[in-house]
């Protein structure tokens, strides 16, 4: 089938084709995409839903002046079956996909929430950090030196190249919101801090230095967008989305773009209420580190996973990266082209500014953070850049 983009109408017809209803069976069919980049159709019959994912030929964010290939919507079905080896319990299950048709029909997740909108309204999620915590360790141990093949993991990482979705990371995470690029957008009252930032060559030297890690470091099979936008979330159930920008890269970069988004979030809070994303960050980073060691110690492929000085040092340098990219995440979040609603979503006009201003004190301090680095920075340096007396 040559492609074509999909309406309510056609992803029903589609639906029916597969199999996945009958021709007479009564079925409801809503277009609830709220990301950035892809349709995904809603599909409810009597006894079943699905959800037909179909990426467009642009980014939708942007219009059709911003070409893009379909090719991702294969690179994510096919991480999603990669994460499934690994933690199935944590991703949503793929029934199928059509690569002509860019089209993926995967498992409903509507019982559950975004965690970023569930946060925005006050839940708390107490299992989301055990949940990402695992999720982190085993996607990126298994997928890595330590826990593959060597000459296996070298043919993974050419199929996970993903050229388009990594240049937007390139320019939108680590390039464009550290000059005055005119796809930023920012408030004007911002504008003298950001000149500020954009002025100051030690942090620029941190983000070149960063971004270049980003590009050369090939370590592990990274799901390459981790924001809470791509986990969906409930008080017992935890499941990641939207891998479409999985590639091969820096352990620290998943665990970067998540601490960076629940900082954001905790940034938009009241500063009584923010212990819980703390928590969450610190709880992560501990899940991970118990897993991680004990799949070194009992799973290691690599002959040197019989040194502990070594894990060690890994640990501390996945560390020391998670800091830098999230510093990166916050920064690119509150002043380039993709917002965050924890922050936008601030209804008064003054607080918001004054949130966006946090967040960049925010942002820069973790870039120019005293390596090597221990967990609770990330509470220390929220504290520290807080103008809340
Ligand atoms: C043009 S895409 C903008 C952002 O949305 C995605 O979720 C990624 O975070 C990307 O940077
Ligand atoms: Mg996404």
């Amino acid at each position: 089938m040559t492609y074509q983009p999909l309406n309510e109408v056609k992803a029903v017809l589609l639906a029916r084709k597969l199999g996945y209803f009958t021709d007479t069976e009564t079925i409801t069919c809503r277009e609830i995409g709220d990301g950035n980049l892809n349709l995904v159709f809603h599909i409810t019959g009597t006894d079943k839903s699905i959800i037909i994912k179909q990426a467009l030929p642009y980014a939708k964010v942007v219009g059709e002046s911003w070409p893009l290939s379909l090719k991702r919507a294969t690179i994510e079905s096919q991480a999603l079956q990669i994460q499934a080896k690994y933690v199935p319990h944590l991703v949503p299950q793929v029934y199928y996909h059509d690569e002509q048709l860019a089209v993926t029909v995967m498992e409903d997740l509507s019982h559950l929430t975004i965690a970023r909108t569930g946060f925005i309204e006050g839940e708390t999620y107490p299992l989301l950090s055990e949940h990402i915590g695992e999720f982190l360790a085993k996607t990126l141990f298994y997928t890595s030196d330590f826990g593959m093949d060597t000459q296996r993991k070298r043919v993974l990482d050419g199929n996970f190249i993903n050229p388009d979705l990594c240049k937007i990371t390139e320019d939108l995470v680590f390039t464009d919101p550290f000059a005055d690029i005119n796809t930023n957008a920012f408030e004007v009252a911002l504008r003298p801090q950001v000149e500020e930032l954009w002025g100051n060559e030690e942090l620029r030297l941190q983000v070149a230095q960063t971004k270049y890690k980003f590009l050369t470091c090939k370590e592990a099979l990274l799901h390459g967008d981790l924001h809470t936008g791509s986990i969906f979330a409930s008080k017992t159930e935890t499941k990641v989305i939207d891998p479409e920008f999985a590639t091969y890269g820096p352990m620290g970069f998943d665990m970067g773009q998540f601490f960076a988004n629940l900082l954001l979030n905790a940034i938009s809070r009241p500063y009584h209420e923010r212990t819980i994303l703390f928590e969450h960050i610190e709880k992560t980073w501990f899940v991970f580190v118990r897993i991680f060691t004990d799949l070194w110690k009992k799973e290691g492929k690599e002959a040197y996973t019989t040194s502990e000085k070594w894990l060690e040092n890994i640990l501390q340098s996945i560390l020391n990266d998670t800091v830098l990219f999230a510093g990166c995440e916050v920064i690119r979040r509150t002043i380039g082209l993709a917002h965050v609603a924890d922050l936008d979503g601030i209804e008064d006009e003054v607080s918001k500014i004054r949130a966006k201003q946090h967040a960049l004190r925010c942002g820069s301090a973790l870039l120019l953070s005293k390596f090597p680095v221990h967990i609770s920075v990330f509470k220390n340096v929220l504290i520290q850049t807080t103008d809340e007396v």
